[in-house]
C-alpha cells in the first residue's frame, strides 16, 4: 500500500509517528511518503534551515527533543549564545549545536549545486526516518508575514507602516502576536512540485492530510503550482485531520493564521477552508474530535463525509488509534 501525507512540522511529524506505528502493530506493508513544507525554511547565519523537513526527519528518526517538540534531544545553545555575544542578529533563533550539523551539511551540498530534494534524502540516510520524504518543492517559496512595523513607525498618511517579516521571525520572536494582514509565499508562483511529489500523489492509495497548521504548513505546500490539482485529481481518498479541536488549535498558532485568512478557528473552518473534492475542494473525507461530534451535519452539509473520533494525540497509542481510523475511514482495506 502506498500511503502519501503532506505535513508541516510538530503535529504531522507526531501524527506520522502514529501512523509508523499503526502499521507496525498491524504488520502491514506500506511505504509511506511525505510531502514537507519548505515555506518554512529561512537563511539564518549564512545556514539554510528547513525546520518543517527536520522536524519530520528528527521525529521518525528518533532523534527530536519530545519536550521542544522541534530540534534535537539533548541540544544546546553554545553557538548560538556566542552569536548573541558577538551582537549578531538574530539572537531570537534557537540555532542548537547539534542541528547546526544538519545546517551545514544541508547549506555546504545547495552551495555546491545539489537540490533540495538530494540533500534530504542524504540526510535521511542517516536518520531513516522510514519514510520518503520529499520537500514540496526544490525552490525557494518562503512565507513572509505583513504587519504593522512594532517599532510604532507611520506611513505618510500617518497609518501604522505595514513591513514584511519572516515567518520565523512572526513565529519564534512575535509569538504570532502580531496581527497578521496577509500572508504572502514570496517565490511561490515559480516554484514547481519536487521530483516526485507529482508521482507521490498519483500513485498512492491514500493520502492523509495530518492535522498540521492548515494555512501555513498544509496551505503552503497546497499552493505550490500543480498540488492542489493533483489532489483533486488522483484516484486515492484524500482524508483530512482537524488539526483545530473544540475551537482552538492543539497545538502552535494555527488560530491566528486561521482569523488572517478569514477562516472560524474551528473544524468545520478547516474543512470549509479544504473543501470537499466534489466541490472543487480536496477532502474525501473528514476527521474531527469527539468534543466537536456537534460539527459533524454542517461539515457534512459542505459534502465531506465526517466522523468523530478521539483526535488527541495524547500518545502513541492513541495517535496510532488515529492513523488506523484515517485508514479505515478511507476505505482502504488494510
Ligand atoms: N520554534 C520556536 O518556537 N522557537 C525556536 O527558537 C525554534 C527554533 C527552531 C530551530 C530549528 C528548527 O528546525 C525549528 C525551530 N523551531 C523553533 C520550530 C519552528 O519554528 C516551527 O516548528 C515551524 O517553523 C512551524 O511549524
Amino acid at each position: 500500500m502506498q500511503i502519501t501525507a503532506l505535513s508541516g512540522g510538530i503535529g504531522g511529524a507526531r501524527f506520522l509517528r502514529g501512523l509508523q506505528q499503526h502499521l507496525a502493530n498491524e504488520n502491514l506493508d506500506a511505504d509511506i511518503t511525505v510531502i514537507g513544507n519548505t515555506g518554512d525554511d529561512i537563511w539564518i547565519h549564512g545556514l539554510r534551515i528547513c525546520p518543517d523537513l527536520d522536524t519530520v526527519m528528527y521525529t521518525l528518526g528518533g532523534g527530536s527533543s519530545e519536550e521542544r517538540g522541534w530540534g534535537r534531544e539533548g541540544e544546546t545553545f553554545n553557538a548560538k549564545d556566542e552569536l548573541a555575544a558577538y551582537g549578531v542578529e538574530p539572537t531570537w533563533f534557537g540555532l542548537g549545536d547539534k542541528d547546526i550539523a544538519t545546517h551545514l551539511v544541508r547549506s555546504t551540498s545547495l552551495s555546491a549545486g545539489y537540490s533540495l530534494s538530494d540533500v534530504t534524502t542524504a540526510l535521511c540516510q542517516r536518520w531513516q526516518p522510514g519514510v520518503r520524504l520529499l520537500p514540496m518543492s526544490n525552490e525557494r517559496a518562503e512565507t513572509h508575514v505583513v504587519v504593522d512595523d512594532p517599532s510604532g513607525a507611520l506611513d505618510s498618511s500617518g497609518a501604522p507602516m505595514r513591513i514584511a517579516i519572516h515567518f520565523q521571525e512572526w513565529w519564534i520572536r512575535y509569538r504570532a502576536s502580531l496581527p497578521a494582514h496577509e500572508f504572502v509565499i514570496v517565490g511561490i508562483d515559480d516554484a514547481r512540485p519536487a521530483p516526485g511529489v507529482l508521482d507521490a500523489i498519483a500513485a498512492a492509495d491514500v493520502i492523509l492530510l495530518p492535522p498540521s497548521n492548515p494555512v501555513v504548513s498544509i496551505g503552503t505546500i497546497l499552493a505550490v503550482p500543480g498540488i492542489r490539482d493533483a489532489l483533486r485529481s488522483t484516484s486515492a481518498p484524500v482524508v483530512g485531520l482537524s488539526p483545530i479541536v473544540g475551537g482552538a488549535p492543539v497545538r502552535g498558532m494555527a488560530d491566528a493564521c486561521l482569523t488572517t485568512v478569514g477562516v472560524e478557528t474551528s473544524a468545520l473552518g478547516v474543512a470549509g477552508l479544504y473543501g470537499a473534492r466534489t466541490q472543487s475542494g480536496i477532502l474525501d473525507a473528514w476527521l474531527i474530535d469527539e468534543s466537536d461530534a456537534h460539527a459533524v451535519p454542517a461539515i457534512e452539509a459542505l459534502g465531506i463525509p465526517c466522523s468523530a473520533i478521539p483526535l488527541m494525540m495524547s500518545d502513541l497509542d492513541a495517535t496510532a488509534a488515529m492513523a488506523a481510523q484515517a485508514l479505515r475511514v478511507a476505505g482502504t482495506h488494510v
